[in-house]
């Protein structure tokens, strides 16, 4: 996107990142402050063309408020909540209250995997079970490459480096209604009233919140104030890009007999030859074939 020739030079535009919206107003921090911009140009009309987490170049008004006139490009796009830009998704999840669900964190990996963005994974309510089961769940994911860190937002233990690790980036917080999500927050930033997507996703797919984000400062970064990936629909990636969301499978899955291989039903599949010779978790595999049926079950989309 250019800057449009009746606009004024970039010599007098400034850049910030949209932390909110409030009724058409965006407000843009930079500099230490946040400026309310409004929209000009030829996004004016388009419904929702800046989003929270956007990058955007605005042009200063004397009073304090300034003009958007470019966004710049967006290295992802989430759609519920609607954000630009995260870098992580801090996936929380439990092993008892509620108990393990390995299906639905694996469901919460792909769709994190498909936006393009980072994952670090929570393992909360480790005061609950021994820190020899806790190692038992961490273990696998560790060895695909994912940092999983048990923790027990109750009583502080392990949050030093949930911290560290939140800090300077954009994060969203993922995971079931009862894991302790809220109670992290509560725990990383003390005083901040964290609303929750919560009433929202039990209501279902078919209602249209236009609800606004907000990124709060937490822990030196900014942190969405609404769970991410509520929705838990893999339907929408195409069957022969689910496999690229396992990290482990990626070494394997261009060696197979077929080029258009979907890991499936296929002979001389590598990725099935992986599973057998115990390189992949078949678990993992099993999780793959469940949401590639999913896909090819759903109406036709893209694909
Ligand atoms: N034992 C234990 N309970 C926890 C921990 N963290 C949260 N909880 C409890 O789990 C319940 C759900 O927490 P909440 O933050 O509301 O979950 P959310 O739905 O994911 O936001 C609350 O009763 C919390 O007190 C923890 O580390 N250990
Ligand atoms: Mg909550
Ligand atoms: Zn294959």
């Amino acid at each position: 996107m250019t800057i449009a020739d009746n606009n004024p030079t970039e010599a007098g535009l400034r850049r910030g990142r949209v932390l909110r919206s409030h009724s058409n107003l965006f407000f843009v921090q930079t500099g230490g402050r946040e400026w309310p911009c409004r929209q000009r140009g030829r996004f004016r009309l388009e419904r929702n063309a800046v989003l929270t987490g956007d990058w955007v170049l605005f042009e200063p008004q004397p009073d304090g408020n300034g003009y958007i006139v470019e966004i710049e490009k967006r290295h992802n796009e989430l759609i519920r909540p609607p954000i630009a830009n995260v870098d992580q998704a801090v996936i929380v999840f439990t092993a008892r209250e509620p108990d393990l669900n390995l299906p639905l964190l694996d469901r919460f990996l792909v769709l994190a995997a498909w936006s393009d963005i980072g994952v670090v994974l929570c393992l909360n309510k480790a005061d609950l079970i021994t820190s020899e089961e806790a190692e038992a769940i961490a273990e696998p994911y560790r060895q695909v490459g994912y940092t999983v860190l048990p923790i027990a937002a109750k009583h502080g233990t392990g949050l030093d480096k949930v911290t560290s690790l939140l800090t300077g980036r954009v994060s969203v917080l993922a995971g079931q209604s009862g894991v302790g999500k809220s109670r992290l927050v509560n725990a990383l930033a003390p005083g901040l009233s964290l609303r929750t997507g919560e009433v929202s996703q039990k209501l279902g797919r078919g209602r249209h919140t236009t609800r606004h984000v907000e990124l709060l400062p937490v822990a030196g970064g900014l942190l969405a104030d609404t769970p991410g990936f509520s929705l838990l629909d893999v339907t929408g990636i195409p069957k022969d890009q689910l496999w690229l969301c396992f990290p482990e499978f990626v070494n394997y899955g261009n060696r197979c007999r077929f080029a258009t291989c979907l890991h499936h039903k296929e002979p001389d599949c590598a990725v099935k030859a992986a599973v057998e010779e115990g390189h992949i978790q078949e678990a993992r595999y099993r999780r793959y074939v469940e949401f590639l049926e999913e896909i090819l079950a759903a109406p036709v989309r893209y694909h």
